[in-house]
């Protein structure tokens, strides 16, 4: 469902389900859609009538996953849920089963192994955690459901995966039942006992959120973002204010890389480095290392840096993001080269 409420009111409207009926979802409930709360809720509030099973999507928020730079949607959940709704959600996560098994058909997430009984089936697989990738699931192999032979003892419903249509399966034993919500397709549902779809179209609300939170989160990430995320992207693809912070970002990157070629070139011209013969340079970059005034982000990155020059996989390593640069800036400000130069020339031996 991914949080189309509106569309869910609408398709239960179109089936006019009564009192007695009960409402199934194949999980996926939140993210994406711009009402996952409200989704949720209409669930919560009736648990007699309104039965859910575990998706990826409610897996990750009971994780606290937040590896979201493929897919913020769960993110955007977060951040636009109030922090007690958001605890309310998550204890309802807590409540949803990996299966039902209904006296017409198996709900699941994402899939099952055929064959393999329900309480031995791996939870990654019924939920879709880490599915992806795997022979059966990834949509280039053959599909689990294609395998030869009855795929289980009574139809298989299941959404996760986005068809363009519903997924009837080669023998009609599966039900896929994903056609988009929230992202430009439609909610589908399918009527019991008869087995008859019903379904509403949705916008894609996904494409619109990301068009809203990507810049709001690009810009509250850029001071931890590594070097090498922030170097890839493109300002020109970013709104203002977020392209100017990105412009500066990158520019302070390319200060402090530059600052770094600078004071390598000087320390080795004007110590006499560049005329020691090889088997003294060893030596002289023992006694550079040993400057306790170097014993900063800064000098770290210089000796780092030293005699090679910098590269941006050096650099990196020395100075990982925007917090480190800015402090090695100033640590740099305040640093005085040519003592340094001074003092490493004296510590020559003899
Ligand atoms: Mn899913």
């Amino acid at each position: 469902m991914h949080g189309c409420f509106e569309e869910l009111q609408a398709l239960l409207a179109l089936v006019g389900l009564g009192p007695r009926d009960v409402l199934v979802s194949t999980g996926d409930l939140v993210d994406r859609g711009p009402r996952s709360w409200e989704v949720v809720q209409l669930f919560a509030a009736e648990p007699g009538r309104r039965w859910a099973v575990l998706g990826n999507h409610e897996e990750k928020h009971l994780r606290g996953d937040r590896n979201e730079d493929e897919d913020p949607s769960g993110r955007i959940t977060r951040c636009t849920t109030r922090a007690g709704d958001y605890e309310s959600m998550l204890s309802f996560f807590r409540s949803l089963p990996l299966f039902l098994d209904l006296p017409e058909v198996l709900v699941v997430h994402a899939g099952i192994v055929p064959g393999v009984p329900l309480g031995e089936q791996p939870g990654k697989v019924l939920t879709g955690r880490g599915s992806l990738g795997r022979a059966g699931f990834d949509g280039r192999s053959r599909w689990w459901f294609e395998v030869p032979g009855p795929v289980w003892p009574k139809p298989v419903v299941f959404g996760h995966q986005i068809f363009p249509e519903v997924m009837r399966g080669p023998r009609g034993e599966v039900w896929g039942l994903d056609t988009g919500a929230a992202v430009g397709g439609a909610l589908t549902g399918l009527l019991l006992p008869g087995f008859h779809l019903v379904s509403v179209p949705t916008p894609h609300y996904y494409r619109e959120a990301l068009r809203r939170w990507s810049p709001v989160f690009l810009s509250r990430d850029l001071p931890h973002l590594p070097w090498r995320r922030v170097l890839e992207l493109d300002p020109a693809m970013w709104p203002p204010p977020v392209c100017g912070e990105l412009e500066e970002t990158q520019a302070l990157f390319r200060q402090a890389f530059g600052q770094v070629a600078d004071d390598v070139s000087r320390v080795r011209a004007e110590s006499g480095y560049d005329r020691l013969p090889d088997t003294e340079r060893a030596s002289f970059s023992q006694r550079l290392r040993l400057l306790p005034s170097l014993e900063s982000s800064w000098g770290r990155c210089l000796l780092r840096c030293f005699p090679g020059g910098p590269t941006l996989p050096l650099v990196v390593k020395a100075l990982p993001d925007l917090v480190a640069v800015r402090r090695a800036l100033e640590e740099r400000a305040a640093l005085d080269l040519a003592a340094i130069i001074a003092a490493v020339k004296a510590s020559a031996p003899g």
